[in-house]
């Protein structure tokens, strides 16, 4: 650049930063002084970006890059020396004395959480154009993932004040981290929604950033094919949530708020918040620095075991190990047979649904000390066996869960256990399902809603509704249970010991039947639905629903994933709600 004195020093900084790093071939092609000096600023504000965003700096990643590269190269397993063995955590069933004990310790805590989405992916292998939580969790009432989740820490918040007599409730802070590609959307999503009933004030975007992308194995940055003056960037990976975090100052907010725990979850699981009050009270109960949330996992199965690694020279840590390391370390480390159902009929390491509650004074205390880095990994794609160049640019990626790999042993790391029906449906994966392996749960969009209407309908019949059985049907090439198609407003019941208070006896709802519970104090009782029902009432009305209901409903018509002639968040489904009749009734305030 002609006019250096135009750089400000921190870009003039990171310059340094790249010629001591070995990264001078950065500058090879640039013309000659004075020409292109525009895109050669946009270079350097680039870096310094680039330089700040990463923990340590941009000199940081090109020497973690260099040594993971390295380790990749040789073949390193980086579970060399390690040994499995099954942690310690808490396994629980909705509606045992177990589950309502948790879950009234957890309701209660929640006022002391924060809660912390993170939405930074695009889901490319979803095979939808918008962001994800834009898309509806069910169709019935077509609410959308963060709708969903905003409700549901509004209910926990009004839920955890009224259970612990606070005068004023506690405000409780919800952040969701984006990226480059979902950031625009989602304020516009929470713009245009009135935040979905939160004040905007509650709610703190944080923006991961892209980094660099490597060319060689000596961590040799790329540069964007298209430009000569910009580093090849690609997304880091969700692990960025804790640099974020950390950096922000939000952690000292709150726990200058007396905050004690922080949760984090994922963008499209339907289900998760009738699992948190449950686990909360395990983290609460245990006094766990880290609680996994997990389900029970077949033996092989294709998602994580959470396993406690046990090193020759003392070393320990309570981690998520992908199912595809853990059954060659098991084998390697004296189990012949590798990872198999023990009695229970499912692996004795639980699933890992990435979903944690982390206590925030350790948390804080452990960030304070890795400035938020979680440890990063690589996985280039190289051209041969002889392992010198890659098949296209690759870089270093961080996973949220790898979080306790920094902690000592004494860090108490635990995991609670719930069914699979009650906690994780998420939404992952395209509708051509042909491609989806048999013995794979399908996690798409289409799983994803009928696992809402499924677990609905399951809390209710423990409740004590007689919900009849559902149907099997096959839509987008998925065959899928179709229960009945209850919903609720997570402010009718956010615990179990809420919805039992709002169901007395002699109720019976159809498979064919729809019901959608749009208020906070609706009471069913000697209900007999044949059809479709909707209440909505205001937080003031209480409503006594009762009688025999019966009309044409709400049909679920197949409809073919290729006709475009459907909005997209439909045709991934591969089916819509035809609404041929319904009984709706609203109320205002103090009827009953
Ligand atoms: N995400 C970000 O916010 N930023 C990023 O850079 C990337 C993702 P995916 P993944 O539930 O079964 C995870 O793509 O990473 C957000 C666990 O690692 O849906 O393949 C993104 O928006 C894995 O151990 O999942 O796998 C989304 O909310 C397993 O538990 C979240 O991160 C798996 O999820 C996850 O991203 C699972």
């Amino acid at each position: 650049v002609k006019n250096l004195h135009l750089l400000s020093p921190d870009q003039i900084q990171s310059g340094k930063v790249l010629l001591e790093m070995g990264q001078s071939h950065l500058f090879q092609h640039w013309a000659e002084p004075g020409v292109d000096d525009d895109q050669k600023k946009a270079f350097f504000t680039q870096l310094s970006k680039l330089n700040s965003s990463y923990p340590g700096g941009l000199a940081s990643y090109i020497k973690t890059a260099r040594e993971l590269l390295a380790d990749s190269k040789a073949g390193k397993n980086p579970y060399d020396g390690f040994t499995p063995s099954v942690p310690i955590g808490e396994v629980l069933s909705l509606g045992d004395d177990n589950f309502i004990k948790f879950e009234d310790v957890g309701v209660k805590e929640a006022k002391n959480a924060a809660f912390v989405l993170v939405a930074g992916g695009l889901g490319e292998r979803l095979g939808y154009n918008g962001i994800k939580v834009a898309l509806p969790a069910e169709t019935t009432t077509g609410t959308c993932f963060l709708q969903l989740y905003i409700e549901s820490v509004l209910a926990l918040q009004e839920a955890s004040s009224r259970l612990t007599q606070g005068t004023c409730q506690k405000e409780i802070p919800f952040v969701i981290m984006t990226s480059d590609d979902t950031h625009t959307c989602t304020l516009d999503l929470l713009e245009s929604n009135s935040y979905f009933g939160m004040k905007a004030s509650q709610v703190k975007l944080l923006k991961q950033e892209k980094v660099a992308c490597l060319d060689d194995n000596d961590a040799r940055l790329a540069l964007d094919p298209h430009n000569k003056y910009k580093i090849q960037t690609k997304p880091h990976g969700h692990g960025d949530v804790h640099s974020l975090l950390y950096s922000s100052g939000l952690l000292n907010v709150w726990h200058d708020s007396r905050l004690r725990w922080v949760i984090f979850f994922q963008d499209t699981n339907g289900l998760l918040f009738k699992a948190i009050p449950a686990s909360l009270g395990v983290s609460a109960t245990k006094e766990y620095h880290v609680n996994s949330l997990a389900v029970p996992r077949k033996a092989k199965e294709a998602i994580g075991g959470i396993a406690k690694l046990t090193h020759s020279d003392g070393r320990s840590m309570v981690i998520n190990v992908e199912y595809n390391q853990l059954d060659p370390l098991l084998r390697a480390t004296g189990h012949p047979d590798g990872d198999v159902n023990c009695e229970t009929g499912y692996s004795p390491f639980p699933g890992n649904i990435n979903q944690l509650i982390l206590e925030l004074d350790p948390y804080i205390k452990e960030l304070t000390k890795t400035g938020g880095a979680v440890k990063d990994f690589v996985n280039p794609k190289y051209k041969d066996a002889s392992k010198t160049s890659f098949k296209s640019s690759t870089r270093l990626e961080c996973m949220m869960q790898d979080y306790p790999k920094t902690l000592p042993p004494s860090a108490r790391v635990g995991f609670t256990v719930i069914d699979t029906w009650l906690a994780y449906a998420p939404v992952k994966n395209n509708s051509e399902a042909a491609n989806i392996p048999k013995q794979n749960p399908y996690h798409s969009a289409t799983s994803g809603e009928m696992a809402i209407y499924r677990a609905n309908s399951l809390i209710l019949k423990k409740a004590g509704v007689q919900v009849e059985d559902p149907v099997q049907q096959v839509f987008n090439n998925q065959e899928v249970e179709v229960w009945p198609r209850v919903t609720w407003k997570p402010k009718w019941g956010i615990t179990f010991a809420e919805i039992q208070s709002k169901v007395g006896g002699g109720c019976f709802i159809s498979q064919k039947s729809t019901m959608a519970l749009k208020g906070r104090h609706i009471f069913l009782e000697n209900l007999t639905l044949d059809g479709t029902l909707i209440i909505n009432s205001s937080d003031d009305a209480k409503v006594k629903v009762g009688g025999s209901i019966k009309n044409k409903g709400w049909l679920i018509e197949r409809i073919d994933y290729k006709d475009i002639t459907f909005p997209e968040e439909l045709r991934i489904r591969g089916f819509k709600i035809e609404k041929k009749e319904q009984l709706e009734k609203t109320y205002g305030n103090f009827c009953y």
